[in-house]
This record gives C-alpha cells, sequence and structure tokens, in this order.
C-alpha cells in the first residue's frame, strides 16, 4: 500500500515539475477527449428542453461556428423540446435526431429539467448513458458535448457546498466516456454567491434573460476553443455503466397496443378545452381513453417500457403492471397540467430481462392520452400472426406502369438503351393517360380472385406516381396530374382488397443516389414516410439492392425506419443484399422473393414469385400474354411450394388494362371461384410439385391438383391413410390407399380431396 502511494506521489510531483502548455482552462469545464476539427461539412445537433429550444445561446453558438468555420459546410438540428430532460431525450434520439441523418457534434442539455421533473438518479443516468452509447452506435466518431445550466435549485445546492446529483450523473457519464462537459450550473453560482451577478437581476428566470444567454454561449465557446486547441483522442470503447442503460430507446407507435373497447386512436389529436400544448405534441395519433376502467395490454421485449403522454387539465390516475407482478398506481396530473398538456414522460419499470414482456394498463379515473410507447429494445420486427395471415391471401397483383409506356420498352432499364435517357426522362411531359380508372384495375383485380395488389409507385427510373414533395419527376408534373397511388389506395380499401407499394432503392435519376448516400437515403425516409403514413400500405415492395451503394446497413435502418412508423407494415427481403434466405448474415426483410420463377417448396420461410403476365413488366404492343391454363398452374405450383404468387400486369399508356389480360384473369378468377379452397390459406406440401401433380394443405385434407390426365395415380404412401377421396365440389373417387383410380376428369386443373380423420398441415414433406 504505501509502496502504492509513493509511486503516485512520485507521478503527481514529476507531472506538476513540468507544466503541460495547457490552454487556459476554466474551473468550470473539461475537454476530455476533445472534439474533431470541423472538416468540409459538419451537421451540429442540440438536444435539449427548452433553453435549447428557445433561441438565445444556441443562436450565438450557430452564428460562432459559422463565421469560426467559414469553409465547412454546416447544417444544424434543433431538437430542442420544452419541458423535456434526459429520460425524453433517451427515447425520442433516433426519431427527432439520427432519423435526420449523421451528426457529427451533439450538444445535450439535461440537468434543468430532470431536477424539475423530479427524475431520479438510476433513471438519469440510464437515459444519459442511452444517448451516449444510442449516438456513437449511429455514428461512432460522433463528438458530444454536455452541458448543464442554472437554476435556483442548484445555485442553493452549491451555496450548501451540496453538487446537485443532475450533475454529479453528467460528470459521472462525460468522465466515463470521455466528453467534454460545461458546468454552467457551477459558474453561474459561484459568481452569485461572489457577489458579481445576482439571480433576479441578470438572470430574471430559468429561461434566462440576454445577460444569462451570454454567459451561456461564452461559456460554451471557450470550452470549444479549448477543445479546438487540445489534440483530439480516438473514441475509448467504454464498456457500459450500467447494463440496463437506455441506448435502444426508441417510440412505440401506439397502435402497438391492444386496447378495449373504451380507447380509441385519434389520429390529429388537439386539446377540446383551452389548455396549452407543445410543439410536436399536438396534430399527432393519440391514445385515448376517458371511461374509467379502460384497459390495454402491450406485449414488448425489452428492458423498459414507459409511456409518454400529454397531462392536461383532466389527466387522471393509472393502474399498471408487468408480466403480472405488483400493481402500481400513478398519478399523471401534474403542477403544470392545469393550463399545460405537458409532454409527460413516465417509466413504468425498467431493467428486465431480455425476453418477452407484457405490460397491462387501466384508467382508474380522469383522462389518459398516449402520444408514444417508451421501449427500450430491439427494433420491432413484423409480427408471427400479420405475416402469416399475409401469406394465406396466396394471390396478389403487381402493376408496372409509367410514362415509358409510351415507347412500349421495359420500365427503367430501356432508360439509356433502347430509349435514349434524355428523351427517357422528359417522357412524362406527355404522359396522359385520361382512361386511367383505379376501379377497373382493382375490380379487374378482384375478378380475378387476387387479394392483394401492389403499385410500382418508383421503378429504377425515378417517376413517382405520387404527388411526393421530395422530387418534382412525379405524376403532378404529368398533364395528368392524379395521384395514382392515392386511387388504387382508395380503389382498393373499396373493393377489400390488401393496398400494397413497391419502391425501388436504387434510382438512376437522382443524381445523389451513389455519390451522396447519406442525402438520397434521408430523401428515401422521407418519401417512405409519404407512403406510409397517407396510404397505409399492407406490404412494401423494394427492389434494386445489388449495386454497391447499396449496404445491409442501409437495409436495417430503413427496415427499422418503417417499423417505427407502422409495425405492421410487411416489408420484401430486397432491403438486404441476400436473397437466399431470410437468416443469413446480409438478409433483411420478411419474405424472399423469386422473380420470374416460381420458388422451390419452403415450409420455414415465407415467400412471394412475381411473375409477368406476358413477357415484359411494363406494357409493350403485341406482348405474348400467358395463357389462362400457364397462369392457373403458375398459382398453383406455387401454393403448392408454400408461397404467394404476385402476378404483373402491365397497363397500356391511355391508363386500361389490355383485354386479352383481363380475360385472362376472369378466367383464373372463374377457375378460383370453384377451387379457391384449395388455394386460399392452404399450406403447401406435404408432397413436392412435379410434372404430373401438386399437392397443397389444410385442417384434415390434402388437394391434389393434377396437371396431366392419369387413369390412375400412385402417391407415395403417408403415415396416415386417406378414410375418403373425392373431387372437389365432386363426386367420390374409388382408392386403395394411396392408388387413386381417377378415371378421366373432364375438367381443366381437377382437385381431388383426401380427407383423414386427422391434421395434415404439420406432415413432414415427401421427397419422391
Ligand atoms: O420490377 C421488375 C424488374 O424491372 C426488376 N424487378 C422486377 C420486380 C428488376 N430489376 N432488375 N432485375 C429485375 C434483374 C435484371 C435483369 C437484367 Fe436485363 C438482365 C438487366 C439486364 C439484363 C432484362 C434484360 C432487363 C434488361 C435486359
Amino acid at each position: 500500500m504505501k509502496h502504492i502511494l509513493a509511486i503516485s506521489l512520485i507521478l503527481t510531483l514529476r507531472a506538476a515539475a513540468t507544466p503541460a502548455p495547457a490552454p487556459a482552462a476554466s474551473p468550470y469545464h473539461h475537454v476530455r477527449a476533445s472534439l474533431h476539427l470541423p472538416g468540409a461539412t459538419m451537421t451540429v445537433a442540440y438536444l435539449g428542453g427548452s433553453i435549447t429550444f428557445n433561441p438565445g445561446w444556441r443562436d450565438k453558438v450557430t452564428a460562432y461556428l459559422r463565421e469560426r468555420w467559414p469553409r465547412t459546410t454546416l447544417r444544424f438540428i434543433a431538437a430542442g423540446i420544452p419541458s423535456l430532460g434526459s429520460v425524453p431525450h433517451a427515447f425520442r434520439l433516433q426519431r427527432d435526431l439520427l432519423d435526420s441523418g449523421k451528426v457529427d457534434l451533439l450538444f445535450v442539455e439535461t440537468a434543468v429539467n430532470d431536477r424539475v421533473n423530479g427524475t431520479d438518479s438510476l433513471l438519469q443516468v440510464r437515459a444519459l448513458e442511452g444517448i451516449i452509447r444510442h449516438a456513437r452506435r449511429a455514428n461512432p466518431s460522433m463528438d458530444i458535448v454536455m452541458m448543464a445550466f442554472a437554476d435556483e435549485d442548484k445555485t442553493r445546492d452549491y451555496g450548501a457546498y451540496h453538487t446537485p446529483a443532475e450533475i454529479a450523473n453528467q460528470e459521472l457519464i462525460a468522465t466515463h466516456y470521455q466528453l467534454p462537459s460545461v458546468n454552467i450550473a457551477r459558474e453561474v453560482a459561484d459568481r452569485i454567491h461572489s457577489g458579481e451577478i445576482d439571480w433576479k437581476r441578470d438572470f430574471k428566470d430559468v429561461h434566462p434573460a440576454e445577460f444569462g444567454q451570454e454567459l451561456y454561449f461564452k461559456s460554451i465557446k471557450s470550452l470549444l476553443e479549448d477543445c479546438w486547441a487540445t489534440p483530439r483522442h480516438t473514441n475509448i470503447a467504454a464498456a457500459a455503466l450500467d447494463p440496463h442503460n437506455f441506448s435502444e430507446g426508441q417510440y412505440l407507435p401506439v397502435n402497438f397496443a391492444e386496447p378495449d373497447s373504451s380507447w380509441h386512436i385519434d389520429p390529429d389529436w388537439t386539446p377540446t378545452d383551452k389548455a396549452d400544448t407543445r410543439p410536436g405534441f399536438v396534430h399527432i395519433p393519440m391514445l385515448v381513453a376517458t371511461t374509467p376502467g379502460a384497459a390495454l395490454s402491450l406485449s414488448f421485449r425489452g428492458s423498459a417500457i414507459g409511456i409518454a403522454v400529454v397531462s392536461g387539465p383532466d389527466a387522471g390516475i393509472i393502474r399498471y403492471d408487468i408480466d403480472g407482478g405488483p400493481e402500481k398506481t400513478l398519478d399523471l396530473h401534474t403542477q403544470w397540467s392545469s393550463w399545460l398538456h405537458l409532454p409527460w414522460y413516465e417509466m413504468l419499470g425498467s431493467g428486465f430481462g431480455d425476453k418477452p414482456h407484457v405490460l397491462r394498463l387501466h384508467l382508474d379515473r380522469g383522462a389518459v392520452r398516449i402520444a408514444h410507447f417508451l421501449l427500450n429494445g430491439p427494433p420491432a420486427t413484423t409480427n408471427d400472426a400479420k405475416l402469416a395471415a399475409f401469406m394465406d391471401l396466396r394471390f396478389g397483383m403487381f402493376i408496372h406502369w409509367g410514362p415509358v409506356t409510351l415507347r412500349g420498352t421495359e420500365i427503367g432499364w430501356s432508360r439509356g438503351r433502347e430509349v435514349p435517357t434524355a428523351e427517357y426522362d422528359t417522357l412524362y411531359k406527355e404522359f396522359d393517360p385520361v382512361l386511367f380508372n383505379a376501379d377497373a384495375w382493382v375490380s379487374a383485380a378482384k375478378a380475378a380472385g387476387m387479394r392483394y395488389l401492389t403499385i410500382v409507385a418508383k421503378h429504377h427510373d425515378g417517376f413517382c406516381l405520387w404527388p411526393t414533395a421530395y422530387s418534382d419527376y412525379n405524376i403532378m408534373h404529368s398533364p395528368y396530374k392524379h395521384d395514382i397511388v392515392g386511387e388504387l389506395a382508395a380503389a382498393c380499401r373499396k373493393y377489400g382488397l390488401h393496398f400494397c407499394i413497391y419502391s425501388t432503392i436504387l434510382d438512376w435519376h437522382d443524381p445523389d443516389y451513389g455519390p451522396h448516400m447519406p442525402v438520397f437515403v434521408q430523401r428515401m425516409k422521407n418519401e417512405l414516410h409519404e407512403l406510409i403514413t397517407r396510404y397505409h400500405p399492407y406490404m412494401l415492395w423494394f427492389d434494386g439492392y445489388w449495386e454497391s451503394p447499396w449496404t445491409t446497413a442501409y437495409g436495417r435502418e430503413i427496415y427499422d425506419y418503417i417499423k417505427s412508423l407502422d409495425p405492421d407494415v410487411i416489408v420484401n427481403n430486397r432491403l438486404g443484399k441476400k436473397m437466399t434466405s431470410l437468416t443469413e448474415k446480409g438478409a433483411v426483410g420478411d419474405f424472399l422473393t423469386p422473380e420470374q420463377e416460381i420458388g422451390r417448396l419452403n415450409m420455414t420461410e415465407p415467400w412471394e414469385s412475381c411473375i409477368t403476365i406476358a413477357q415484359q413488366w411494363a406494357w409493350k404492343p403485341n406482348d405474348k400474354v400467358k395463357t389462362t391454363k400457364e397462369c392457373i398452374q403458375t398459382l398453383i405450383r406455387t401454393a403448392a411450394g408454400n408461397g404467394n404468387l404476385l402476378l404483373n400486369v402491365s397497363p397500356m399508356p391511355d391508363g386500361r388494362m389490355e383485354e386479352r389480360e383481363v380475360t385472362r384473369l376472369k378466367e383464373v378468377g372463374a377457375w378460383l371461384g370453384r377451387n379457391g379452397e384449395s388455394i386460399y390459406g392452404t399450406k403447401g406440401g406435404p408432397y413436392v410439385p412435379n410434372d404430373v401433380y401438386a399437392s397443397t394443405r389444410k385442417g384434415n385434407k390434402i388437394y391434389i391438383h393434377l396437371f396431366k390426365a392419369t387413369p390412375s395415380l400412385t402417391l407415395p404412401a403417408l403415415p396416415i391413410t386417406p378414410k375418403r377421396v373425392y373431387w372437389l365440389h365432386g363426386p367420390d373417387v374409388p382408392h386403395d390407399g394411396y392408388t387413386i383410380n381417377t378415371g378421366a376428369s373432364g375438367a381443366d386443373n381437377p382437385v381431388l380431396v383426401l380427407e383423414f380423420d386427422t391434421g395434415t398441415e404439420t406432415l413432414p414433406i415427401i421427397h419422391d
């Protein structure tokens, strides 16, 4: 022990003997690992409460940064929201900040509101550490500056020689992660206690007057200058101080919950009383209950769960439990609620193990308005039951259409090949499909027995069939000026079809695709935000993943973004870079997408084959259209392999579907009208399809689809014996076990039914 003391003493003395040429450090800030010197571009984000929301110090810092680094292109994200401290920031970081693109320098301010909101130290540390780890996961070289502003409580604490808990917690995290930090609360307290300044006279309020704003700015500037005068250390990959920190903090949309009928989601909530609101917490979907006893449950996976409510004059009392544990009571009313619908974040529990949990919550009295659930856990994936329901649909319509039909060449691919680029890119100026009728297309799909419809809203040529705000290359700039996507969405709702949207990743028209991927990916998010929030697609179909600008990481980012907007949207696998399985490294998405071929029988991973009814995806004159028999057999083979068929039609430049295609669809629909029970809601197998037959199964039945007339059929025997064999909707067929005396059926694509005493859906696959 003595030995160690002696060594440290020598080290201390030696350090004292050779003073470093340190910058004139302020006692109120720490440089620690310092900051990067700005490069050609820098995005600066301000995360905090009202003092960060208001102009003042923030505008001063912005102006100073512009002046200090004139050759750097600066971008600023103002993410201050009044009343919010560390816990809200940890859960809104992704949506309010990281979703807006790569951040280089982040200012974080939480100490004032953590005090007034009464956030305890455990939550402060979990939230602050979560913010740092989450931010650094998004950008490992992000610079982060932590700031503590002043309030009267902190001045009083320092007057009593006591360090406020919020400051101690901030410094704990800043030290652990070696982040620059500035303690303005202490500076203000010291100067007040020395009589140099006065709170009432100089600050006036916790939202400081000009004097205070200037003081805050000078302190921050002094820290930044000291940082830039100190060489930057690489970020250390520190282990987590608290394994239950909120680094996976996210908003869970309110439609995740399963509420009883006493709740409703108001899609555009505004108060009906006179109380004030906060930006971002009005005109949003709100899960509302005002009837005592209203109950909901929420299944989640993660280590913490909470709610963000707006707490207004009628804010009530809730009771809740997690996993059937002890019931707790929570009063949602605050000291501000009489005049304000305050955004109020309550953690209902944290520190759980990483397994599924259930929150049960009910209203005791008053009102509860939930804006978001707060989850610390991995991002959502598509619910298995929702995916199973999609696979039960079995048959959908794919539509490729756009200005390129004026030339009759292939959509996207003919740009710069058969059609010169400049010509291709101006075709939209003459695209005027006056005979387009969404009802006609959707009723053709309905007549075919299709259960969903996928419109190509944007192909590789970049033309958008909806009025997007993010590109002028869209339908509103054609002579036609109709929201094609919107009209189809409405028609699908009317006819009871699920509405789905194809939007390609690769966009050869967008100059940012390739050279400026962060800008491009942000635009993609903006477009997806429009598509999801306006048209509420059931499924999204991506394409064009194979070029080098696209990465698996972008794919995951987009997948998580989609799920943060609507957890129920089903997503195909072409966001990832790998197509053969959903579980291999580099795979992203919910189902496989074989193209122009029928997928192989696969009982474990959902899949959908996309196949053209003619030869080209987009219309061409006199294209060769498949026969009705080919279409039906393609559907049968798909269902028999346990997959869906997305059959592509190619409408003409005037907006109509070709009569030849409409007729085929009607004939397929007529066959499905008779034989639909052997397709919809079935599973593939148990036989692997071959040239003579293919099978599907449901309940205690196996359906055998015959492709060729055979007087007798012997199937490989299964472990169970059929008790009855008959033609679907027809007479019994003599059989001896698995030898079936089919005779000659006059029907096209006839279906035999084998009926058993027990279920067939889990029988193992028979490889012939
Ligand atoms: O939208 C449809 C296709 O346009 C799209 N995916 C479906 C759903 C697709 N993009 N790329 N590919 C399919 C694969 C590319 C095939 C090609 Fe070719 C072979 C490109 C160049 C050679 C076929 C022949 C298209 C152009 C020439």
